[in-house]
């Protein structure tokens, strides 16, 4: 199927007029489509979900539907409007579900996009940076009350550190690249960060910490802003939507946005941590999340930071190892340059442990 005929397929109204592919994206493949309705442009975003990533797609789509459905009452509630706040699935004219499957049996969905809005891949602009964090922490409290065991697990072990540690181990093991004598020094620098990075996951096995509804994927440019007055509107990217702890979206966030570089920029010695920009994301995040958020949660969010830092070095490098099967790549050393940076990142978060936990502090 031609994408004019996936989108066909939806309950969408109007003419289409032309699609152009995003690729921002590391694993599915997302279109942004124009169409044209009454004289007015109507535009679309289309995907292709992974199957080799996400082997349930139906249950994956249930999943935001049930989600955003929640969601959107609590945006209501709030005043806000839906249409910008709220992620909307379209459905399939044939049989009302969420998804289009085509010929080859890939699943593609459909979202209305939002109008006027843009996200940042990468910013210096400090109230951008607080607003990002004022999403992804609403996006927690639109979610209260939600029984997150509800919830279909789309990847199972998705965050258990532990898990990922042997993946990884067995990656080096079957060494089926002969890829493991260029990254020596890289599996030392993990295995010497496994103990601190594992202490989240103990926190979760020994029931020490709310299980919630969390993103998983806390990128900023998950969050869409209106262009004009850069005010944060909806959450995107839900397809992670799954029970885990709250240091997980605080710390995958910082790991990618406070870093001062790209995750994936080659330039390893230019990589830190900005302090401001760390600062920034925590005041607009624990500002929406202040009254629900435990002790040992605040006490876990700078571990979740280094623990998210560390498992995606560790996930890169694992698919280094295995040819680049997971993580769509631009050239043939992307994922080995992604874990070297993230690895240089871990090791400044370390460094700036105390800076950190003082900044947490100032902000609960
Ligand atoms: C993948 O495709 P994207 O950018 O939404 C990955 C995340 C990683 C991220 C790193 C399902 O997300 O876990 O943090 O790349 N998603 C999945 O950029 O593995
Ligand atoms: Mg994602």
């Amino acid at each position: 199927m031609t994408i004019q005929e996936i989108c066909g397929s939806f309950d969408i109204v109007g003419r289409y007029i032309s699609c152009s592919e995003l690729t921002t994206g590391n694993i599915n493949c997302t279109y942004h489509v124009k169409y044209v309705r009454d004289g007015e442009g109507k535009d679309y975003i289309v995907q292709r979900i992974n199957k080799n990533v996400f082997k349930e797609p139906e249950k994956v789509m249930e999943n935001i539907v049930c989600v955003t459905d929640y969601v959107r009452q609590n945006i209501i509630k709030k005043g806000l409007s839906t249409k910008r706040f709220v992620l909307r699935a379209f459905l399939s004219k044939k049989d009302g579900k969420p998804y289009v499957i085509d010929e080859q049996g890939d699943y593609w969905r459909c979202y209305r996009y939002i109008k006027n809005s843009t996200t940042f891949d990468q910013t210096d602009d400090l109230k951008v940076i607080e607003r990002v964090g004022v999403a992804f922490g609403r996006f927690q409290d639109c979610l209260d009350g939600f029984d997150a065991c509800k919830l279909f697990i789309p990847i199972k072990d998705f965050h258990n550190t532990p898990k990922r540690y042997l993946d990884f181990y067995n990656a080096v093991t079957e060494n089926v690249c002969g890829r493991v004598k260029e990254v020596k020094c890289e599996i030392e620098r993990i295995n010497e960060y496994k103990d601190e990075a594992c202490k989240l996951q103990s926190y979760l096995d020994q029931g020490k910490l709310p299980l919630r509804v969390t993103h998983n994927d806390t990128k900023s440019n998950n969050v869409s802003f209106d262009m004009e007055t850069l005010e944060p509107m909806a959450v995107l990217d839900l397809d992670t939507v799954m029970p885990g702890a709250l240091a997980y979206d605080f710390g995958d966030a910082i790991r990618f946005i406070a870093n001062t570089e790209l995750e994936d920029c080659p330039d390893f010695e230019k990589v830190s941590l900005d302090i401001n920009k760390y600062e920034a994301f925590a005041k607009g995040f624990l500002a929406e999340v202040k009254h629900s958020i435990t002790e040992t949660e605040i006490e876990t969010l700078n571990i979740g930071v280094f623990t998210m830092t560390v498992e995606l070095a560790m996930r890169f490098l694992t698919d280094y190892l295995r040819g680049d099967v997971y993580f769509k790549t631009k050239y043939p050393g992307h994922n080995l340059d992604r874990a070297r940076n993230q690895l240089v990142l871990a090791n400044d978060v370390m460094a700036k442990m105390e800076r950190l936990e003082k900044i947490i502090r100032k902000y609960v």
